[in-house]
């Protein structure tokens, strides 16, 4: 059975609809995936089988799905030129991951930081699912043949198992049944931080009012949160990783206005902190502000969105099943060829 036909690279990447997007989900991931749209074969997925691997509202989820896939499009993200979908309207993700189950030592699994860093978190409500994450994680780039896989750094090491699961039944099978990928992680803004805590990654599923800003959230909102960043006690304006809050604050400005370091130290060269949380704040409203008029545009028709989403994944199922197919095949199963 091919691979696929198109001599573009094929990118697939994810959001969980886990809580409301944020500016690191957007620096970190959405921004680069609408940047390099046109130089390759683009599959976006909203994760919404790895959104219940931790304990969650069911009366929330379907809203939370249609926020995630009307941000995309907000985002920039073009249905023309990128195939967007729901994980769970496409079966091949769920069957595909029992495969690669079958065959992922679980040691593999226990290294990995998000599982050892949410299984702390919620101590006592662990499911198998949350254990389980990064073989799905592993399905749903398999099933496409990806060959980038664009992330935050939160998400290398999941990639990098992906490429372990992908290479170790490639050699067990002794043909190459699946492509094996490549993680792409942003220079700049690759791990936004909490605005309360800069040395936390900023999370959809951290509370604290001051931790993230949201990609809905208004001006006055955005500047309350910047105005009150942990920052040192400190007064130059430089990029200096060991001042995290200041570095934090520093790469968000870079990443929302595309200036160099050396152009940003310069502008803020004798202004103090206060200046700068108020220009990261504007910096940030400007470049959301037509997002969140788009989002609303699209938010206004549910129905045209479930159409997209509808038409996304009978394109994003025509690719998946031939990939599953070929896993099946290679694995030794007996196939009929049953109607779906
Ligand atoms: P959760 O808190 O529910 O785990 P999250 O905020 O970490 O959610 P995900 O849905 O897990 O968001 O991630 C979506 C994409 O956004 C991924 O590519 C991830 O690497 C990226 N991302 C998430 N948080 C950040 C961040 N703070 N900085 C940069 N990129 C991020
Ligand atoms: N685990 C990812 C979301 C995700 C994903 C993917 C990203 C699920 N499947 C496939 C890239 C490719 C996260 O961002 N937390």
């Amino acid at each position: 059975m091919t691979k696929k036909p198109s001599s573009k690279q094929r990118v697939l990447s994810g959001v969980q609809p886990s809580g409301d997007l944020h500016i690191g989900n957007y620096l970190g991931a959405l921004k680069n995936w609408v940047d390099s749209q046109d130089e390759f074969e683009n599959f976006f997925c909203i994760v919404d089988l790895h959104a219940i691997t931790v304990p969650y509202e069911p009366s929330e989820l379907r809203e939370k799905t249609r926020e995630v896939a009307a941000m995309y499009f907000a985002c920039g993200i073009d249905p023309s030129r990128s195939v967007v979908f729901v994980q769970s309207h496409v079966s091949e993700h769920a069957e595909l991951a029992w495969l690669l189950n079958c065959a992922t030592p679980m040691g593999w699994l226990g290294r990995m930081h998000q599982y050892k860093e949410k299984s702390e978190q919620q101590k006592g409500q662990v499911f198998v699912g949350l254990f389980d994450y990064p073989v799905l994680m592993a399905a749903d780039i398999l099933l496409y043949d990806a060959d980038r896989v664009p992330v935050g750094e939160d998400q290398k090491q999941h990639v990098e198992l992906t490429r372990d699961i992908a290479q170790s039944l490639n050699s067990r099978l002794g043909q190459s049944v699946f492509t094996i990928p490549q993680p792409f992680i942003p220079g700049v803004a690759a791990r936004v931080m909490g605005l309360d805590d800069p040395k936390k990654k900023m999370s959809k599923s951290t509370s604290t009012p001051h931790h993230a800003v949201g990609l809905l959230d208004e001006p006055k909102t955005i500047l309350k949160k910047f105005k009150r960043a942990v920052t040192d006690s400190g007064r130059s304006i430089r990029f200096d990783e060991e001042r995290h809050g200041l570095h934090n604050l520093l790469s968000i400005y870079q990443s929302m206005t595309g200036e160099t370091a050396e152009a940003i130290e310069a502008h803020f060269e004798g202004k103090g902190y206060g200046d700068l949380k108020r220009e990261v704040a504007e910096a940030t409203i400007s470049r959301i502000e037509p997002i969140q008029k788009r989002y609303r545009e699209i938010t206004d028709d549910p129905a045209a969105l479930d159409r997209l989403l509808l038409e996304g994944a009978e394109r994003a199922r025509a690719v998946a099943n031939v990939t599953l197919e070929r896993a099946f095949d290679a694995m030794g199963f007996l196939r009929p060829r049953l109607k779906k």
